[in-house]
């Protein structure tokens, strides 16, 4: 363990402001960042990190994008926000863009991920019983074992994590979980004709990077179709080219009857999550019946067409999928003892380590970050690597060597 007393005094001096005064519901790494720039970040002493974390792939652009800047600074010029009371002059505009390069009837716009997917899940029970005929308040959703949606009361009433759920009771009824990747469990829960939509991650993020078998979600999707049930993605973490293809459904052609996204929908510089549907279920949603001040403002609308725009323009998804087969590659070739598991897709990848020291994780991602790359273990033994997905070759070789000097350090 890197003790306490190598931490700058900066460091230190804004570490204590943190733990006295904001509220202790994290466990950061201690490394205190001021700057970013593409695949890296710098701390406040000026030691430059390469980011491996990308903000849980929030800067999946990288940081600071130009293009996305300016049209930020742009905007923040000239109207910031309306409400909803009032149309904005980019709203349409922006619905138009994003419905376009989804292929959606139409959006509704939110603010972080969660909403969307309380959104979303409004959404579904509203079509259940307005379209699918559901008597009142008996509508269900199916959700997956080992889910990670976000923090709300409603959304952590059906995790399976006891940290997410622990003394936060008495939770929202009207949920069933099927075990994730597991078609005979998603086929009995799809009896029940009160089930109105199922609502998965098409890559578990949180779970530590779990990608299902391949066809599991093509063979999920045709099977709500054919129980006359809402497919719903949650692509806030997998989408956006992180995986290698736009979204992850892409690789099953997957066309979710509900799309959830959020994170680099701004590129990493403010909350902005979207609900993508057909008519059929959006237009069950009536004047006053949903909404949010901030959702939908113009200068998260001009500054998501932007962060679309380089996404596509820069053939991120295409890089993360070359960048990312060729990150699992290097790691593997590794060999290392304690390394038991490399998985993922496209830039979106987790490493288990297999050690006697349950800390090892935790070290291992100190000794990184000494040696110029950020990781944050999860669940204690994972490692997510998910850098920017502007990344080169040269910088994954120069990040392979990083980590692998760094694992010589595990004791
Ligand atoms: C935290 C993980 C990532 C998400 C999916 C909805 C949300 C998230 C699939 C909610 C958020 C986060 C939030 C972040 C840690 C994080 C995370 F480790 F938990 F799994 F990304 F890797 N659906 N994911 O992954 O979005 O409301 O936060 O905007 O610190 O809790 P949000």
């Amino acid at each position: 363990m890197i003790a306490t007393t190598q931490m700058s005094p900066l460091t230190q001096k804004y570490l204590a402001l943190e733990e006295q005064y904001s509220a202790h519901n994290y466990h950061p790494l201690p490394v205190v960042l001021s700057r970013g720039e593409g695949v890296f970040v710098w701390d406040v002493d000026n030691k430059r990190y390469y980011d491996f974390l990308s903000a849980y792939s929030a800067v999946n652009q990288g940081h600071c994008h130009p293009n996305i800047i300016a049209a930020f600074i742009e905007q923040a010029k000239k109207l910031t926000l309306t409400s909803r009371a009032f149309h904005s002059d980019l709203l349409g505009e922006y619905a138009q863009y994003i419905t376009g390069y989804f292929g959606y009837d139409k959006v509704l716009p939110m603010n972080t991920g969660v909403e969307a997917v309380e959104t979303a899940l409004k959404v579904a029970r509203k079509w259940g019983y307005e379209v699918k005929g559901i008597e009142p308040n008996k509508a269900k959703i199916l959700v997956c074992s080992e889910n990670f949606h976000g923090r709300t009361l409603n959304v952590i009433s059906f995790s399976t994590d006891p940290s997410s759920t622990t003394n936060f009771g008495p939770f929202m009824p009207g949920y069933e979980v099927v075990e994730y990747n597991n078609i005979a469990a998603l086929q009995a829960a799809l009896q029940d004709n009160n089930v109105v939509g199922f609502l998965v991650e098409p890559i578990q993020g949180e779970a530590g990077v779990v990608v299902p078998d391949d066809g599991y979600l093509a063979k999920a999707a045709a099977m709500c179709k054919e129980a006359n049930v809402l497919f719903i993605a949650d692509e806030i973490q997998t989408g956006l080219a992180r995986t290698g293809k736009m979204l992850a459904c892409d690789y099953e052609n997957v066309h979710p009857d509900i799309l959830i996204l959020g994170k680099a929908l701004s590129g990493g510089t403010m909350p902005v999550s979207a609900v993508l549907c057909d008519d059929e279920i959006m237009l069950t949603i009536k004047p006053g019946e949903h909404g949010s001040t901030y959702g939908g403002n113009p200068l998260a609308c001009k500054v998501t067409m932007t962060a679309l725009q380089v996404l596509r323009d820069e053939k991120m998804a295409e890089n993360a999928a070359i960048q990312g087969e060729y990150l699992r590659s290097q790691l593997k070739a590794l060999n290392h003892l304690n390394i038991s598991v490399v998985r993922g897709k496209g830039l979106l990848n987790a490493i288990v380590i297999d050690h006697a020291n349950k800390d090892a994780a935790w070290d291992l991602c100190l000794q990184m970050k000494e040696n110029g790359l950020l990781a944050k273990p999860t669940h204690g033994d994972k490692i997510r690597f998910a850098p920017p997905l502007t990344i080169t070759r040269e910088q994954i070789d120069d990040c392979v060597s990083i980590i692998k000097k760094s694992l010589e350090t595990l004791k």
